[in-house]
């Protein structure tokens, strides 16, 4: 406050000070808005307002929900940031005539703008979170891969169900998942433990793991490249540790990871073991049940 004093008094800068401090607020308010939208990939974070570049089909529909629900909530900020600041300069204290403005209350028409107002913003944002919901959650009788994805206190089991292998990691060895290119990928997922996430945040989409049941999804994922991969449900002391790599690649490169494992000696399909498995040695050092063929 003591600032203050040091500002020059004539009439002009005092003017100013009316809608310097709300301006200065709104900017504050729009640069942190949009700061919140970037950090996880730099380059394109400004264009897809913090997510990465996508890496399959369905990720456009979560894209598209995300960048809209900014936009809507942008449009709001402009309109609340708007009137907050015509209010300050029209409504400012003036050197004459130094009363309150006149209070509204009880004004039907403002109030029910007030209600029906949101309940639209609201229910056009929930309409288009089911709609794109059951889009991306739509699943084709006929996927072209099947992946049973295990997450186990610390790490993840990929069953190649087709192919009958198998890779497993540890928290200390990042497991690998490799998938062919531009075609619908099934993921079949179970947890032996506790409630884990299968997160691929360059497809858009994380499902949970839950012990005793299986949910599943499906995918189309349609680059090339080396994606993250991650637990995103906090599952344990090593929860940090649980990190996968999703490696898209050809339909030949497929089939040659698929002989490696096979030649490893990785066949059959890991079970899911039936109760949780606390030993962190355990899991650091070795396949949590490599059951190796049988059924
Ligand atoms: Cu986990």
């Amino acid at each position: 406050m003591s600032k203050h004093n040091d500002l020059p008094t004539d009439p002009a800068s005092r003017r100013g000070r009316g809608w310097a401090r709300p301006l200065r607020l709104a900017g504050l308010a729009g640069g942190a808005a949009l700061l919140a939208g970037c950090g996880i990939e730099q380059e394109q974070a400004f264009e897809l307002l913090g997510l990465p570049e996508p890496a399959s089909e369905q990720a456009f529909l979560t894209g598209d929900l995300w960048v809209g629900t900014w936009i809507a909530a942008l449009v709001v900020g402009a309109l609340v940031w708007g009137l907050i600041a015509w209010t300050s300069i029209v409504y400012r204290r003036k050197r004459h005539h130094d009363h309150m403005p006149e209070q509204t209350r009880y004004n039907i028409p403002i109030e029910t703008l007030y209600t029906v107002v949101p309940l639209f913003i609201i229910g056009v944002l929930f309409f288009w979170t089911f709609q794109n919901g059951d889009q991306v959650l739509a699943k084709e009788p006929n996927p072209d891969v099947r992946i049973g994805v295990i997450g186990q206190q610390w790490s993840w089991t990929f069953n190649y169900i087709d192919e009958d292998v198998y890779d497993v990691g540890t928290a200390a060895t990042i497991p690998q998942l490799y998938l062919p290119v531009d075609q619908r990928v099934e993921f079949q997922l179970n947890s032996p433990d506790v409630i884990h996430s299968f997160w691929i945040p360059s497809f858009y989409f994380k499902m949970d793991l839950i012990p005793g049941r299986t949910n599943s999804f499906q995918v189309t994922p349609n680059r090339e490249g080396t994606y993250a991969g991650r637990c995103s449900e906090l599952c344990g002391t090593y929860h940090s540790r649980m990190l996968f790599e999703v490696v898209v690649v050809s339909q030949q490169e497929y089939d040659a990871h698929m002989a490696e494992l096979e030649a490893k000696g990785q066949t059959g399909l890991v079970e899911v073991p039936g109760r949780a498995t606390f030993d962190p040695e355990r899991v650091t050092t070795a396949p949590v049940s490599g059951s190796g063929g049988e059924e």
